[in-house]
């Protein structure tokens, strides 16, 4: 039974390490990182994260990847007349030096389109983002429910 415990302390603990502390990545640290689940069939789906950029150059999110999608973008939400839509950011997604940026529902967000994939709770994907200065990185991102993120929110 102790033993039981201390494996269930290990697992949590170290997960929990993983969500604070984030990825550091040259001058960039991510963090809270996710997919949003879909329902069976569903063709697209948003990803977030929170974006740190520790340097005193500022550097750009221009590309984005993941094998579970055939076409993955960077997207901005804007307002046109009165209505909310979304666009691709075609010259990528500042991240001001010492600054940070969140990507986030009902803003900025990875867009993953023609999904291959049901997308599960739970369930972790490899995605692929490149930046113009410090290069590609690979991450984990874990996909949860939408009400996860609110939690996040401002
Ligand atoms: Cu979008």
């Amino acid at each position: 039974m102790k033993q039981i415990l201390l494996f269930f302390c290990f697992v949590f603990g170290f997960s929990n390490i993983a969500l604070a502390d984030g990825i550091k990545f040259k001058q960039l640290e991510i963090e809270y990182a996710w997919i949003k689940e879909t329902p069976p069939n569903h063709p697209v789906t948003g990803g977030y994260l929170k974006i740190e950029n520790d340097g005193n150059t500022a550097d750009v999110l221009i590309g984005v990847s993941a094998n579970f999608a055939m076409k993955s973008e960077i997207h901005e939400m804007k307002m046109e007349g009165d209505v909310m839509k979304m666009r691709p950011l075609e010259n990528g997604l500042v991240i001001p030096a010492d600054g940070e940026v969140y990507l986030k529902p009902g803003g900025y967000h990875l867009m993953f389109m023609k999904l291959k994939q049901q997308m599960i709770p739970m369930d972790v994907h490899q995605v692929t983002l490149t930046f113009k200065n410090s290069g590609s990185i690979t991450i984990p991102m874990t996909v949860h429910k939408m009400s996860h993120g609110m939690k996040h929110s401002h």
